[in-house]
């Protein structure tokens, strides 16, 4: 399943106006949760099979390494919130390891993924309570009353889908999962880890053009639901490690001067002008507790993968000591 599915998404007669206010500001941004229409989080699942896409890979064989340690720092009777409709090898591993967990809350925006991950988890674990939560995971959360007390809730957040929010906005969603997590729940949230920015930046700019064509499919998604006239010929990807800030930003350029419909909006690209449409954030370790305290949280445990590209993180309230 890919993971920031649409989660932000408004509904479809606010998308005109969401995309217009981007095209409007200077220089000219969309959001990334854009990317993910059907074709979209295909493309993300090709991306995660690329040989440079790493991030995929190293969170898998860190849980496949620790899963009986992490399942062991959460505890027994866990009530596992996910933020994101399940990541199939990710979710099944964690829930395999956890003693008599209460419940799975999947939360997730695009109810066709939820059902498909639904189905897939039921097959897999016949006894466990689903518990599904169709909305957009960045707005205030009520959880469904759980089948039977929980010892803890646990919500978990993988993929490194926190590092598309901007510093103030993941600090914003991590004080928010404080609040619903409860005094002695806890937050296990995957981070990628700032490294070598030839590494990060083959990541990003697959030799097969698969992020390429991800990013651009943006334009096809616009020109298809709001009938828009970008010309794909006239634009490329660009992802570009920043190590000043430690984040991948990635923009679509415009090749030449050209002119779009954006609804009964005309919007002019000049000759290699740059939209930015994604960030994603690197941490190092003391960049992520540093994080995770602005939001009152404290980093009890973290796990890395053998290479040490990726890390999943136990965070706690920091007062509840
Ligand atoms: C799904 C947000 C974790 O930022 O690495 C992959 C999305 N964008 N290649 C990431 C993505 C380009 C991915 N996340």
């Amino acid at each position: 399943m890919s993971a920031l599915r649409d989660e932000q998404r408004p509904p479809d007669n606010e998308l005109l106006q969401v995309v217009q206010r981007g095209l409007r500001a200077q220089p000219k941004r969309l959001p990334s949760w854009l990317f993910y229409d059907e074709k979209g989080s295909e493309l993300f699942e090709q991306i995660c099979e690329q040989p440079e896409y790493y991030l995929t890979r190293a969170e898998i064989a860190l849980l496949r390494e620790h899963a009986t340690d992490i399942a062991n720092v959460l505890g027994p009777d866990v009530r596992l919130v996910e933020y994101g409709s399940g990541h199939a090898i990710k979710t099944r591993l964690l829930l395999e390891h956890l003693q008599t967990p209460v419940s799975w809350v999947p939360i997730e925006i695009s109810s066709e993924p939820l059902r498909i991950s639904m189905h897939n988890m039921e097959q897999v674990f016949p006894q466990l309570p689903i518990q599904p939560l169709s909305t957009d995971f960045t707005r205030p959360l009520r959880l469904p009353v759980p089948p039977r007390m929980p010892g803890r809730t646990v919500i978990y957040f993988p993929g490194s889908t926190i590092g598309n929010f901007e510093e103030r906005d993941a600090a914003q969603l991590l004080r928010k999962m404080r609040g619903e997590m409860g005094d002695n729940g806890g937050i296990l949230v995957g981070a990628d880890l700032k490294k070598d920015k030839k590494v990060i930046e083959a990541a990003y700019n697959d030799a097969a053009g698969v992020t390429a064509a991800f990013t651009l499919n943006m334009l096809t998604r616009l020109n298809r639901e709001l009938g828009c006239n970008f010309e794909l010929s006239g634009f490329r990807h660009r992802a570009h490690y920043n190590a000043m800030i430690g984040r991948i930003e990635t923009h679509i350029l415009s090749k030449r001067e050209q002119r779009v419909r954006v609804g009964r909006m005309q919007v002019l690209f000049r000759e290699d002008e740059a939209m930015q449409v994604e960030y994603s954030c690197k941490y190092s370790l003391e960049d992520f507790a540093e994080l995770a305290a602005s939001a009152g949280l404290a980093v009890q445990h973290v796990w890395t993968d053998p290479e040490g590209l990726f890390s999943l993180q136990h965070l706690t309230r920091a007062s509840a000591k």
